[in-house]
């Protein structure tokens, strides 16, 4: 009908915008470059992008509340069980392949050489053991649990450090607000991050809204004011979305123009590090053009590339904000509107994806800690190749979905091998870039985890409706 015609129009009208705000944004960028701003005008020329990032950043926290607390109690509990349960399965499963990949590209491409300067750096190279991280791992619990860490344990007395452990106590959240907290102190004493912006722990808010969404699910009659509420909150903050992405492209546009302004420059990247970039660029690619949309096509027998199609601005909006939570707003807009993906399915699946699956990182951490030991030449045995790997996947699970969390939690995976974590400043200058392209592959990752867990669960979905006297739309 005509309504159809507009609307397509009017959907790929955003895509076009869209596209044109990273061309643009890249030669602005480019143009501009030479005529050195200063520190304080860069900051005023990226003013616009910033305000896009704060405003996708304000919108996070209610929309996570509000869809996981929907999203539960809407289903009942044999359906979101079955439903978390492959959407984990589909998290981990694919968290492990990337890992797999990132270390197969590493070590075929070999992009770190280890120089005799660098042979001295062996003093600094700790042997950690397993054995040691576990210890470490009680202890911090039962300091923490029992006696307070902070004045019992020192916190260098720790050879795992410690953020490893408070990820794991923090899925407990003892405060909302406070919750929001952490992981911005975290991230500020470790490394101080450049543009790292104000972080949520969102794995805290995640586990709390969910147990509250299933409690009210549960309540019958006096769980209705509730769940109107909460109904009616995820509404409301989906219509400023609606308001926002129209101001996305110009937001993007000036992100990517004022990062490219600001950026080091090229030559300071020696050879290495070129070559470093080149793997990581090849790693996410093999993960995300072909592993990711051949595993959708593998599960649901569609075209993976006409629903990839639906995601190019969430995918955008990744690559210009390089934060997966900053992004879920739109995530959630692209797999509702474009994919037609089941609202109960999003609501659901996406915060936490957006939360603990991120393929792009896990590859990545594995990939910059065998390349930090190829620096070093650091000989890693099979054995540390495992523990790296399955620190990976720990480290991408801790890492919030905001700029650059990734390099923070390679602390993480560095540490369980003894490898020195100083040498994380060896990839800070390419990692902005990195993080967008990894942040982009996170993204994508969790979107097509939503249409998979769909079609898996269609069945309880169908009864669910039958149930609740839905109309059932047919496939
Ligand atoms: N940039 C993060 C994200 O939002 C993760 C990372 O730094 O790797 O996905």
């Amino acid at each position: 009908t005509k309504e159809d015609v507009k609307s397509y129009l009017f959907r790929n009208a955003f895509v076009l915008l869209t596209v044109t705000a990273v061309i643009v944004g890249t030669i602005l960028g480019f143009t501009l470059r030479p005529y050195r701003m200063s520190y304080r005008e860069v900051k005023y020329f990226s003013f616009p992008g910033e305000l896009l990032m704060r405003m996708l950043q304000m919108l996070v926290l209610p929309l996570i509340i509000s869809s996981l607390v929907t999203g539960m109690a809407a289903l009942d509990s044999k359906a979101s069980g079955k439903m978390g349960m492959r959407a984990v399965v589909y998290y981990m499963t694919t968290t492990i392949i990337a890992v797999v990949i990132g270390i197969i590209i590493v070590i075929i491409i070999h992009p770190g050489k280890g120089t005799k300067e660098n042979m001295h750096r062996e003093g600094k190279i700790v042997q950690v053991t397993a054995a040691d991280a576990f210890l470490d791992l009680i202890r911090y619990v039962l300091a923490s649990l029992s006696f307070g860490f902070k004045t019992n344990y020192e916190k260098r007395s720790f050879k795992v450090p410690i953020q490893a452990n408070e990820t794991l106590v923090g899925a407990v959240i003892n405060n909302v607000s406070e919750a929001m907290e952490t992981l911005t102190r975290i991230t500020e004493e470790l490394v101080p991050v450049p543009g790292s912006v104000n972080g949520v722990n969102a794995l805290g808010l995640v586990v709390f809204s969910m147990c509250f969404g299933f409690v009210i699910g549960n309540m019958k009659e006096q769980g209705q004011a509730l769940r109107e509420f909460f109904d009616s909150l995820n509404e409301a903050i989906m219509r400023l979305v609606a308001v926002i992405m129209w101001y996305a492209p110009v937001g993007i546009l000036f992100l990517i123009a004022g990062k490219i302004v600001e950026m080091e420059d090229m030559g300071v990247i020696g050879g290495q590090l070129a070559m470093y970039t080149v793997t990581v660029i090849v790693g996410l690619l093999i993960h995300a053009v072909i592993v990711l949309p051949l595993l959708y096509f593998l599960v649901t027998r569609k075209n993976p590339w006409v629903f990839i199609g639906g995601l190019l601005q969430a995918l955008i909006t990744a690559l210009g904000t390089s934060s997966s939570s900053a992004t879920l707003p739109i995530t959630f807009k692209c797999l509702e509107e474009n994919n037609g993906v089941d609202k109960r399915v999003t609501r659901f699946v996406l915060p936490v994806g957006a939360t603990i699956n991120m393929d792009g990182t896990a590859l990545y951490e594995a990939l910059a800690a065998i390349f930090i030991a190829q620096v070093n030449n650091f000989e890693l045995n099979f054995g540390q190749i495992i523990t790296i790997s399955i620190t990976a996947t720990a480290a991408s699970i801790g890492a919030a979905g905001i700029p650059q969390a990734g390099l923070v939690t390679m602390v993480i995976v560095l540490t369980s091998v003894g490898l020195p974590t100083d040498d994380i400043t060896l990839i800070i200058a390419v990692d902005w870039f990195l993080d967008r392209l990894r942040t982009t592959t996170n993204v994508l990752g969790d979107s097509l985890g939503a249409g998979i867990v769909e079609h898996l669960s269609r069945h309880e979905l169908k009864n669910r409706d039958v149930e609740m006297g839905n109309s059932v739309i047919e496939e």
